[in-house]
């Protein structure tokens, strides 16, 4: 399929998270005592807001439980400034050591860092910033490129393997000597490309679970290229197949790969699962794109003049490992009239009907209803957040690119390019997208790559998430517990519900490293039916869910529960016994009065069970969680 290259100018978008210092300074050392002044009262500012200690500051009890104001500590600050050329470099920092080192220099003696600057972590700042990723992730995807280069990158559950499909001394063998770069250490062009396809091979398998090997028929040819453009590469499943073994919708087509991972084995041993053809007409010819080259470095780093063919193999091998369909988007019909299983997630909000149960002139419609076709999978919906436009708010949907004209190859194939911050998936390759598959990832799960960390074909799970006691007070400190099933180890998020589970508004811990346990601090929430979630951090499974416990700022306190005991027909019922049966077994009894009415005094906060009994009458046992005073806890025996 035709890529196109497109230039962005940077924009930075600040994030709002953090505090605002734009300090319009040469990163040179403060030339006199007026700038001098200034960097003081900017070092004693960040001094002052990035402040980690609670000294003093004053404990309250409220209401509402106890609170510190912190005084403006705690906060991160983002920094900007203007380099030698006068482009804006911005970072965000959270200590004064942090801000010296961005603006080279001591902002208390004026005195150059140069000698004491360590480059690295300065590096760090202006590389991360360019290509807007945090410095964090910078730092994960250095050391991934170290662990590629050691050859123990892990974990490693799907193997992806690159096969060299180009002939002596071209693509892939061309002998051409090169230079290092980015962290790629191959002396020859050949090897220096294989080197980028199986760094993007490693960084999907780290990703996917199969206990089938992918392989990927790879190659370099001469492709298209004029001085102005050029097609970089193309790739997709070789082949399409349905209603194998373990497939999880029938009549639905599936991508090769997915289908084997789906089945457990390779069903087809003549056939690789993917191809991938790459130009190798970009070389720095000025009759190919301008004299572009591809940049064979592993860090994400993109030089001017080049096109980045790591993020290019991972966009390619994002196609062939399920984010395509296989409708004819012209026509509207279905390949061999039966849907694939990615245009199951296609959603035309316009029409109110997924691709799969349109007619042909419905889909032929929707393929070029601009903005409104949408992906429809519940991870994507739960991880999409993180998008400020080219989604739909309200579900979490997400646009597919559908412009009002056709485009075989880029259109229903791809995000929106609306999508903002740019994705992997989008039509154009652009600078300074992340190596972390962002929605991509969550794309595949949708389509059937779900988590099976050992292999076995059974998903993985979490059971047994229980917190420390059923009943929390509301600003200590608690914990809670859960089991992983089939090898699960993947990082989780820890979420808490206050309406019996409908909603999982509260995050209580995100990313948390899953050893099966996890603490935190009761959030002021009283409530007789939270529960927790633990869920695989920005996906929807594994996941598992607690029973209904009690948050409440009272639990040494003890309330009045009363109530009446009916007939169906509404007429009261005297004299019934009313059991409230506590969790350790013991029990309390009350009788109806005349009217039906029961009283219960001195009732410690916690969970009963109710039970009602009286001759020639059926009740219902009721499992209640007792929070505060309740006074119509009543009771209608069945007709
Ligand atoms: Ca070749
Ligand atoms: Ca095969
Ligand atoms: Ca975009
Ligand atoms: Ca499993």
């Amino acid at each position: 399929m035709k890529e196109t290259l497109i230039r962005l100018s940077l924009i930075i978008i600040l994030p709002v998270l953090c505090g605002i210092l734009f300090w319009k300074y040469l990163p040179i050392a403060s030339s006199n005592s007026q700038d001098l002044q200034k960097d003081r009262e900017m070092a004693e500012y960040i001094k002052r807001v990035t402040n980690r200690t609670s000294e003093g500051l004053t404990e309250v009890q409220t209401k509402n439980g106890v609170m510190v104001d912190l005084q403006g500590r705690f906060q991160n600050v983002f920094l900007a400034r203007l380099d030698e050329k006068e482009r804006l470099r911005t970072a965000c920092v959270t200590d004064l050591e942090e801000a010296n080192r961005f603006f080279k220099r001591n902002l208390e003696t004026g005195q150059p860092l140069a000698e004491g600057l360590n480059n690295e972590e300065e590096s760090i700042y202006e590389i991360a910033e360019r290509h807007k990723m945090s410095p964090e992730e910078l730092i994960f995807y250095k050391k991934l490129i170290k662990d590629f280069q050691e050859g123990n990158l892990g974990p490693t559950n799907a193997n992806i393997t690159i096969i060299n499909n180009d002939g002596p001394n071209e693509g892939f063998n061309d002998p051409t000597p090169v230079s290092p770069e980015g962290g790629n250490n191959g002396t020859t062009l050949g090897q220096q490309r294989l080197n980028v396809f199986n760094f993007a091979a490693q960084i999907w398998g780290a990703f996917l679970d199969s206990s089938v090997t992918i392989q990927v028929r790879s190659n370099f040819d001469p492709l298209t290229c004029t001085s102005t453009s050029a097609v970089l590469g193309s790739a997709g499943t070789i082949y399409v197949i349905r209603d194998f073994t373990n497939a999880q919708l029938t009549n639905t087509w599936y991508h090769a790969a997915l289908a084997n991972k789906q089945a457990g084995t390779d069903l087809s041993t003549t056939n690789p699962d993917i191809q991938a053809t790459f130009n190798s007409s970009l070389n720095g010819n000025p009759s190919c794109l301008g004299g572009f080259r591809f940049y064979l470095g592993l860090d994400n780093s993109t030089p001017s003049n080049t096109v980045n063919l790591l993020v290019v193999v991972l966009h390619e091998l994002g196609h062939g490992l399920g984010f395509s369909s296989f409708v004819n988007g012209s026509t509207g019909q279905l390949f061999n009239n039966l849907p694939d299983v990615y245009t199951t997630f296609m959603f035309d909000r316009t029409q109110n009907l997924y691709w799969n149960n349109m007619t042909n002139g419905q889909r032929q419609a929707s393929a070029t209803n601009n903005g409104n076709v949408l992906w429809d999978g519940p991870n994507v919906r739960i991880a999409s957040s993180f998008l400020t436009s080219g989604r739909e708010t309200s579900t979490g949907r997400v646009q597919l690119y559908t412009p009002t004209t056709f485009q075989s190859g880029s259109s229903i194939s791809h995000w929106d390019t609306a999508a903002s911050p740019n994705l992997l998936m989008e039509p154009f390759i652009t600078t300074g997208l992340p190596l972390t598959l962002d929605l991509t990832r969550q794309q595949t799960r949708d389509v059937g790559w779900y988590r099976d960390t050992n292999n076995d074909l059974t998903p993985d799970t979490i059971t047994n998430v229980t917190p420390s006691s059923n009943i929390l007070a509301i600003g200590s400190t608690a914990s809670v517990t859960w089991t992983n099933t089939g090898g699960f180890n993947r990082n989780v998020i820890v979420e808490l519900s206050t309406d019996g589970g409908t909603t999982f508004p509260i995050v209580l811990g995100s990313n948390v490293t899953n050893t099966g346990s996890f603490s935190f601090t009761v959030p002021n929430t009283p409530t007789g039916q939270a529960r927790i979630r633990v869920r695989e951090d920005n996906f929807v499974q594994p996941s598992g869910v607690s029973s209904n416990f009690i948050i409440t700022n009272n639990s040494n306190a003890s309330v009045t529960v009363s109530g009446r005991v009916l007939r169906s027909n509404g007429r009261p019922v005297a004299s019934a016994i009313i059991r409230m049966i506590a969790q350790d077994g013991s029990t309390r009894i009350a009788m109806t009065n005349p009217f039906g009415y029961y009283r219960f005094f001195e009732v410690p906060i916690g969970t009963y069970t109710f039970s009602v009994t009286k001759k020639g009458l059926s009740f219902q046992d009721r499992v209640v969680n007792i929070t505060e005073d309740t006074s119509n806890l009543d009771f209608v025996a069945s007709p």
